[in-house]
């Protein structure tokens, strides 16, 4: 990764806290290049419009600036742009897309979860079992907190309707086979819908490769704007479909005995869109793809990951969580101080302008598994550095002499 990557991003040059910020929170929320903030100051400063409404010129420009914004979205997760549905996020998309699936859903059927999914691809799916009387599994991990494909192979019965996985867990950064799953899930009729907040901004992901029938992830996760998400479904899954909402972009025609949709992704975008949001994301992505693409980002955060595990591994006080091999694992790193809650670890570490998250993750399943409360997180993006690291481990062993003396 180009060595001064972080002065593209005005965040890091802004701090005036004398010592400069180690940002290890990005995958709850990554910081924004300044290409995707005067893409986004362009689009409000000079051609703001609705994409509903204009044959002016700034609306005709800003329907194309959008669809485009599509077409990039789509090319990069391999899809086409009629499969890209834009939602405010992961939780936006999972919760749209269980309504849309509601009456696939009888009684006595099932929907398969794991246990490290975040409450986002768990609860939906529990609540829609509740509604519809069906049987909601979760499978049971590994000591590691690591999904067996025997387990998920022999849980699928010809009742599993749905089986709803997360690429990466947000926690130990666990990858699973996602792809294997999808192959089970089409060989049981099942439909299949990754989680992938945490692999769309920092791997290669190709839902055509992949098999799934569903994918959903986060702008704001990948150097884009908060508030814009991505649904994609595949286009024989969205066109027999129904819409989770109705109103103005997303009709062919009304009547007041009948309304039809108009075609995916349009049926499934009522009202009007985060425009600027959509803008911002793929600006995001032409940005990532400049630098080097996702697979350079990939291995320069799976080397800083290592690199912290080894790190902290050796610090008699620490437990980190998640598989042992690196090869499995994204750059995510969870662990515990003995006798020390993880807030106040991350305490401590703000107080040097270190910034991790630290608590249940909204993975109470998965800190059930493990038998804690929470952990202190660590997650890397392309602009951290191995002197983040180092900061890192020299903020958890002040900690360790703050608690333990
Ligand atoms: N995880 C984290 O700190 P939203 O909030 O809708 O953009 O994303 C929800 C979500 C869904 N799935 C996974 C795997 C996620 O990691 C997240 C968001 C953040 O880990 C905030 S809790």
């Amino acid at each position: 990764m180009r060595p001064d990557i972080k002065t593209d991003f005005p965040l890091f040059q802004a701090q005036s806290d004398q010592k400069p910020l180690v940002f290890l929170d990005n995958a709850a929320a990554s910081q924004m290049p300044k290409h995707v903030l005067d893409a986004i100051t362009e689009y409000y400063t000079s051609y703001k419009a609705n994409v509903h409404s204009g044959i002016y010129t700034i609306g005709r420009r800003a329907v194309e600036a959008y669809e485009n914004s599509r077409a990039v979205v789509a090319r990069f997760i391999g899809a086409q742009a009629s499969e890209i549905i834009f939602t405010s996020g992961t939780t936006a998309s999972l919760n749209m897309l269980m309504r849309m699936l509601e009456d696939t859903v009888n009684e006595g059927d099932e929907v398969i979860v794991s246990g490290m999914e975040h409450h986002s691809n768990f609860i939906p799916w529990q609540e829609l079992c509740k509604k519809r009387g069906a049987r909601f599994t979760v499978l049971p991990l590994l000591p590691d907190g690591t999904l067996s494909l025997d387990i998920v192979r022999s849980t699928f019965s010809d009742k599993t309707k749905i089986i709803a996985i997360t690429h990466v867990s947000h926690v130990t950064g666990t990858v699973n086979d996602v792809k294997e799953i999808c192959r089970i899930a089409r060989e049981k009729g099942a439909y299949s819908i990754i989680d992938g907040a945490q692999s769309a901004p920092h791997m290669r992901v190709d839902v055509r490769e992949m098999g799934c029938d569903f994918f959903a992830f986060s702008g704001q996760k990948m150097l884009g704007p908060t508030g814009i998400g991505v649904l994609f479904g595949k286009k024989e899954c969205l066109e027999k479909l129904e819409p989770s909402g109705f109103g103005g972009g997303m009709i062919r025609t009304v009547k007041s005995d009948i309304s039809t949709w108009a075609d995916a992704p349009a049926k499934f975008e009522a009202g009007t869109p985060h425009i600027a949001g959509a803008i911002g994301l793929a600006e995001a992505i032409r940005y990532i793809e400049n630098v080097g693409g996702v697979d350079e980002i990939h291995a320069h955060e799976c080397m800083l990951a290592a690199q912290a595990r080894e790190m902290l591994g050796s610090i008699s006080e620490v437990t980190l969580y998640g598989p042992k091999d690196s090869i499995h694992t994204a750059g995510i790193v969870s662990f515990t101080l003995n006798g020390v809650h993880p807030h106040d670890v991350a305490e401590v570490l703000a107080r040097e302008n270190i910034a991790v998250r630290a608590g249940h993750h909204c993975a109470l399943p998965l800190m059930a598994h493990f038998g804690i409360p929470g952990t202190v997180r660590a997650s890397f993006y392309l602009y951290n550095t191995k002197e983040d690291v180092r900061r890192l481990v020299e903020g958890v062993q002040q900690v360790i002499s703050l608690f333990h003396g």
